[in-house]
């Protein structure tokens, strides 16, 4: 893409209302644009890192053997007055009535709606388990909207459902997505923990929360410092297999969020030297929670025995909106956004000092079609400014590398490699600038 094709409306000042650092850079890059209190609307930049880090949550729920599907927003009230939801849920549920006068909602989470497809066409224990997954817009009215991205009104999350015949099938399912969680966040180049959580309106007694540590965090963490160093090989995982032990090397280890905090079992269970107090970004959650929903909107199939048994479920969380700022949180410095490669919006991005000389800008072209036909994605900042603008636009987007091409380019046939991460410049011959790239 070149940058005088490009939307890409970057702002020198942040916003007064960006508390956060996240928040900053968003809306300094351009990523996004405020529609109306915690209602953003993705511009280009951000759409395109948004879209990525959904493809890597997808193609870890496909590995998982979770089915995709897409429910609607707009979600009929009768269902959510089956499970006795629709009034605990409270103010932070959008209700909407339609031109007959019906009452719906905005979806603020699925349980009903999935709970639902279920019963109408599963009817045999043969059937079991089922899992499934949609990447949807969610609406929750947030008391307080705040840190952009972070806690909107309006945000993407990856919601996943799980069905099966008796509670250990069920445990089965939910180590599934413990699993899948733990490589879904390797992948994305963050350090997420699992910690025993409450579960609040979705309801049940087993729970785990996927939490980044960051000062910005709105969530107390306590936790046994070995689960910084727990590392696994997790690339190869057989989601067939038993995943129990695996599981249990996380879950023996204390870590809960503030509401479960207990200082006496904090003692009891983690030395002094390993207590570990921090703040943490929710960026996953996932529920066991049995037949909460499924006794009282009826799911039932028929067990061995050809008797009616209500199935058990349980729901698992992405909060993939959430999770671009989570990322800047952890990845950025003074002069802006460093991205993971795996979600980084382009791969390279190349700055020509000179657009106004022809022979450098002829190797600019050149050079970015080189790397577009390797297969990169580029962005050629071809814009007629001064070395200065560009360079800090460029560090301020954070793309992994830049390819700086000036005079020596013209006299020596060499171009710089900026590392954006290190700061480190590598001396590269035109030649042979693919194969560069295709060796970092
Ligand atoms: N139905 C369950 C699991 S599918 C559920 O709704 N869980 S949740 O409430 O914990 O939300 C799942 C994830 O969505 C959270 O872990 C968080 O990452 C994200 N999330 C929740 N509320 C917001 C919000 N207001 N803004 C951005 N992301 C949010």
């Amino acid at each position: 893409m070149r940058l005088t094709n490009y939307f890409l409306p970057v702002l020198k000042e942040s916003p007064s209302d960006a508390e956060i650092v996240s928040h900053q850079l968003m809306m300094r890059a351009g990523m996004i644009s405020q529609s109306s209190s915690g209602i953003y609307s993705w511009l280009p930049l951000g759409l395109r890192v948004l879209k990525k880090i959904e493809n890597i949550v997808r193609e870890e729920q496909d590995a998982a053997g979770v089915n995709e599907i897409l429910m609607p927003t707009i979600q009929p009230a009768d269902l959510w007055k089956e499970s006795g939801r629709y009034e605990d849920y409270g103010k932070e549920m959008l209700r909407i009535n339609d031109r007959q006068d019906r009452e719906m909602l905005y979806g603020p989470t699925n349980e009903e709606q999935i709970t639902d497809i279920f019963r109408r066409s599963i009817k045999s224990y043969k059937e079991l388990p089922q899992l499934l997954y949609h990447i949807q817009w969610k609406f929750r009215d947030e008391l307080r909207p705040r840190f952009g991205v972070m806690r909107g009104r309006e945000f993407l999350m990856k919601d996943a459902y799980s069905f099966d015949l008796d509670k250990q099938q069920s445990e089965i399912s939910y180590n599934k997505f413990f699993v899948c969680y733990l490589k879904t966040f390797q992948r994305l180049e963050l350090k997420a923990i699992p910690m025993a959580a409450e579960t609040g309106p979705i309801g049940g007694d087993l729970s785990h929360e996927f939490i980044i540590i960051s000062k910005t965090g709105e969530s107390d963490i306590y936790f046994d410092s070995k689960l910084l160093e727990q590392e696994n090989e997790l690339f190869n995982i057989n989601y067939l297999e038993d995943l129990s032990g695996l599981v249990n090397s996380y879950k023996t280890l204390y870590a809960v969020s503030d509401d479960k905090f207990n200082q006496d079992d904090f003692d009891k269970n983690v030395s002094n030297e390993n207590q570990t107090k921090s703040k943490g970004i929710e960026v996953g959650h996932i529920f066991s929670f049995g037949t909460k929903y499924s006794e009282a909107m009826k799911a039932n199939v028929l067990n061995k025995d050809g008797k009616q048994a209500t199935v058990f479920m349980g729901s698992y969380g992405i909060g993939i909106s959430r999770l671009v700022g989570a990322i800047i949180e952890s990845s950025n410095d003074e002069k802006g956004i460093i991205w993971p490669k795996s979600v980084s919006p382009y791969d390279i991005g190349i700055i020509n000092l000179k657009q106004k000389d022809d022979d450098i800008t002829s190797i600019s072209d050149d050079v970015y079609e080189k790397l577009m036909s390797a297969g990169f994605d580029v962005l050629y900042d071809d814009k007629d400014d001064n070395p200065g603008v560009k360079f800090s636009r460029m560090d301020l987007i954070g793309l992994p590398y830049q390819v700086i091409i000036g005079n020596k380019s013209k006299s020596d046939s060499i171009l710089e490699v900026k590392n954006r991460k290190t700061g480190d410049i590598s001396e590269v011959d035109i030649e042979n600038v693919t194969s560069f790239f295709k060796n970092s």
